[in-house]
């Protein structure tokens, strides 16, 4: 029911609506608006409240809960349920938990903060809180397990588009998992799944954005190389917005690759804002370390390179490190 008035309130925004109409629309108690309003303030909502007036919704907070975020969400699956959390361990733990347990393609795990954050091969991801965009999505496509590393390609031109659109920065596309703002990393991506031999149980794909956390207050290596969306859009910059837009541009995305088994729209995006391609990288994994010239993705989102011998040879996610010559 709090949804319900917020939503009454958000319709009328700017505007007062009094506490009997507001019982008469939704078919409560004048008590129970009252409280729902009370509950509504404490989560940060600005509301002014005038005897034999009403209530007039002000101003809404930062907040990524269900209610916040599902009335300004028109997308079919994903976000349909939100889980949100003041602290967690990692995002993409809980979503583990809750995708074996039979939760449903689309549900979202999202927290304020994460004090075992995860990055890729063990690493640590710093996720302090209140700042930033901890979220975990729950999807079980029907593919092959070779092809869950596509799916990182399409959140990563859901996140490029969604920071582009919201504050007008330039952000790029590092393949395979990173996004960066003025050559620093502003967001990771990690993409876990479970899958038998031939089929895939589920794809849980974590997406972690600094967006309004304070840079100075990071550890001190990854303070050189990272960065947020407030530092370079040079002011405070809403979350929700952003979440709302990944959400709607990972959607449409994610229903084109199922549907049309091709990935071709994430990777025109992902080459369209590469700061990969027509540069040196250094390709690290577990047997060598090679520097090459990133040259192209093919339409299944693997980073063609030119080796040093002009060879050209085909990288495969998941399987290396990708770092720049002069950057990280
Ligand atoms: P990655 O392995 O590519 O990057 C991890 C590296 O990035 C770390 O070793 C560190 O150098 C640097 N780093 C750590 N924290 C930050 C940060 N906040 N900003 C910039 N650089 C940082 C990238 O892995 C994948 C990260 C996914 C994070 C999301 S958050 C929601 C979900 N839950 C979870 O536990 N992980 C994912």
């Amino acid at each position: 029911m709090k949804k319900e008035v917020l939503e009454t309130l958000k319709h009328n925004k700017g505007r007062f609506i009094s506490g009997e109409e507001l019982s008469n629309r939704l078919g409560v108690t004048r008590t129970a608006v009252w409280k729902h309003i009370h509950q509504l303030k404490e989560e940060g909502y600005r509301i002014e409240s005038v005897s034999k007036k009403g209530y007039k919704l002000l101003e809404e907070p930062d907040i990524l809960n269900e209610n916040a975020l599902q009335l300004d969400l028109d997308t079919k699956i994903i976000g349909k349920r939100i889980i949100h959390l003041n602290t967690i361990d990692s995002t993409n733990t809980m979503a583990k938990k809750i995708a074996a347990e039979d939760g449903e393609e689309g549900t979202i795990v999202i927290a304020e903060e994460q004090t075992e954050g995860r990055g890729r091969l063990g690493r640590k991801w710093v996720s302090p809180k209140g700042t930033g965009i901890w979220m975990s999505l729950i999807l079980k496509p029907s593919i092959e397990p070779t092809e869950a590393a596509k799916i990182t390609q399409i959140a990563a031109a859901a996140v490029a588009l969604a920071i582009r659109k919201v504050t007008g920065c330039e952000a790029g596309i590092k393949w395979p998992n990173d996004i960066i703002l003025e050559r620093k990393k502003v967001c990771g991506i990690l993409t876990e799944m479970s899958a038998e031999l031939n089929c895939v149980n589920y794809v849980i794909v974590g997406i972690g954005i600094n967006v309004n956390g304070d840079m100075e207050a990071f550890p001190e290596d990854i303070k050189k190389t990272a960065t947020s969306v407030k530092a370079s859009a040079g002011k405070t910059v809403s979350r929700k917005a952003i979440v709302l837009y990944i959400l709607r541009e990972f959607e449409r995305l994610y229903l084109d690759f199922i549907q049309s088994k091709s990935l071709q729209k994430s990777v025109e995006i992902c080459k369209k804002y590469s700061v990969t391609l027509g540069n040196p990288v250094k390709i690290i994994n577990r047997d060598r370390q090679i520097v090459a010239e990133a040259v192209d993705l093919t339409e299944e989102g693997e980073l063609v390179i030119r080796n040093q011998k002009g060879e050209l040879e085909k990288i495969i996610s998941g399987e290396v490190s990708v770092r720049g010559i002069s950057d990280y």
